[in-house]
């Protein structure tokens, strides 16, 4: 078979190593609480980000020739699927998310469309057969084509929500052939720029519908994925409904879905919303949503979704302790919704990128499971609480107290005293462990 890549398998060499071609940190069999590292970092690769980019930008054309490049777009997805199977196999990562759309391209009807997706889909389905790769998550593109320039479960046009339906029963069917653990719904272009042209009741509750319809599907076809929501808060409309997991937590218990839809939560799409990382996986996390992650990382000074890997350190480890207080992610993982920078053109830097992200959350996850082994923070903060354990703090936890009383006692005792923060000590502890 033909050998798209020159760089062969890329092994462990440890923290000292100058190797760029091989892992510094994530060792994968290496035991952390009682788990083998890879466990814990269930790593998929992008379909779009890695064999689809090819480094074009809003004010550049592309800078990257990749070597399973092909002038018939279905040959060229075909393609795709073994570049991608050795890509995976040589950096040892175990599982693949992808778009209908990228997998196989859009062809001039829906049924020529589908019926490319089920050839190539099958031929994922045989290569998988043959090694230890499997589908994490699936998902429908219903944002790229211009059908979709005013949504597609929000689009005014009904023809528009049914195309977007019928494509999400597509996308479904081969993410239960692909044997796919989790399907993924991003809002794509589900939402608004302005309210002079926008009925947002009626738009929010056709995206409940198409969501509704979704979830029955997800058991009728047997699929039995677990259904995520991608919260991101703008781009590329001004308003998106999913603005973030607080957000998408309201409108799902409005409509009655919150029992059927985790979280897939992307670092880029936190900090555009003005979060951090770990206030999102946070926030899911303590409200028993958190789902799956979209690894990756933006640039504070940019104002967009750059999908950069992950290389903060800092942030991995903040997130690790989110999922290690989880209890992990289930049937979710990590999916490098990264793409390499337009300067980073060759295929090296592909293999380069994926090594720096698995190696910072493998930093991250060593880092996270020490403070937790040492219950740096939780002890702190179980002191931090203590008020609420005894006397009319107990009260108010258990909810055995009225406005009233509260009055009374407060009157009684009103010369308050606090204790401190110690957010700058806390600060630098975890420096310490970092
Ligand atoms: C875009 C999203 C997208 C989803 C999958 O911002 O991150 O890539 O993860 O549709
Ligand atoms: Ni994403
Ligand atoms: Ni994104």
């Amino acid at each position: 078979m033909k050998e798209y890549f020159t760089v062969g398998k890329i092994q462990y060499e440890g923290p000292k190593s100058t190797n760029p071609l091989a892992f510094k940190y994530y060792n994968k069999d290496e035991m952390i609480l009682g788990k083998p590292m890879k466990e814990h970092l269930k790593f998929a690769m992008s379909w779009w980000h890695t064999l689809c980019a090819k480094g074009s930008d809003q004010f550049g054309s592309n800078t990257m020739v990749r070597s399973f490049e092909n002038s018939d777009p279905v040959k060229e997805a075909f393609e795709k699927v073994d570049a991608g199977f050795e890509f995976m196999d040589k950096l040892g990562i175990e599982y693949f998310c992808f778009h209908d759309r990228d997998m196989a391209p859009e062809m001039d009807t829906l049924a020529e469309s589908n019926r490319v997706l089920d050839e190539v889909s099958d031929y994922v389905l045989e290569k998988m057969k043959g090694s230890q790769i499997k589908c994490l998550w699936g998902t429908a593109n219903c944002f790229n084509h211009k059908r979709y320039l005013a949504g597609a479960g929000t689009s005014p046009n009904a023809d528009v929500f049914a195309y977007a339906a019928a494509q999400i029963k597509k996308a479904m069917d081969i993410t239960k052939k692909l044997g796919g653990e989790n399907y993924v719904f991003w809002g794509g272009r589900e939402g608004y720029d302005t309210l002079l042209n926008t009925d947002v009741k009626q738009e929010l509750d056709h995206y409940a519908t198409l969501l509704t319809l979704a979830r029955d599907y997800n058991k009728k076809s047997g699929l039995n994925a677990q259904l995520l929501i991608e919260p991101k808060p703008k781009e590329p409309t001004k308003h998106q409904y999913d603005f973030d997991v607080q957000t998408v937590l309201g409108f799902l218990k409005n409509y009655g879905l919150e029992h059927d839809f985790k979280m897939n939560i992307e670092a880029n799409h936190a900090t555009l919303a003005i979060h951090t990382f770990n206030h999102e996986l946070n926030m899911a996390r303590i409200h028993g949503i958190l789902g799956s992650i979209d690894a990756n990382q933006g640039d504070m000074l940019l104002g967009w979704d750059t999908d950069q890997f992950p290389t903060n350190l800092y942030d991995a480890t903040l997130a690790m302790y989110e999922v290690l207080l989880n209890g992990g992610l289930g049937k979710g993982g990590l999916n490098f919704d990264a793409k390499v920078r337009r300067q980073s053109f060759t295929d090296e830097d592909l293999f380069i990128s994926y090594i720096a992200g698995m190696d910072t959350f493998a930093r991250g996850l060593r880092v996270a499971a020490k403070l937790l082994e040492d219950k740096v923070f939780e002890n702190f903060k179980q002191e931090r609480y203590v008020s609420y354990t005894t006397g009319i703090g107990k009260k108010i936890a258990d909810k055995k107290i009225t406005l009233e009383e509260l009055s009374e006692y407060a009157l009684a005792h009103d010369t308050i005293q606090n204790t401190s923060g110690r957010q700058e000590w806390l600060e630098a502890v975890l420096n310490q462990y970092l």
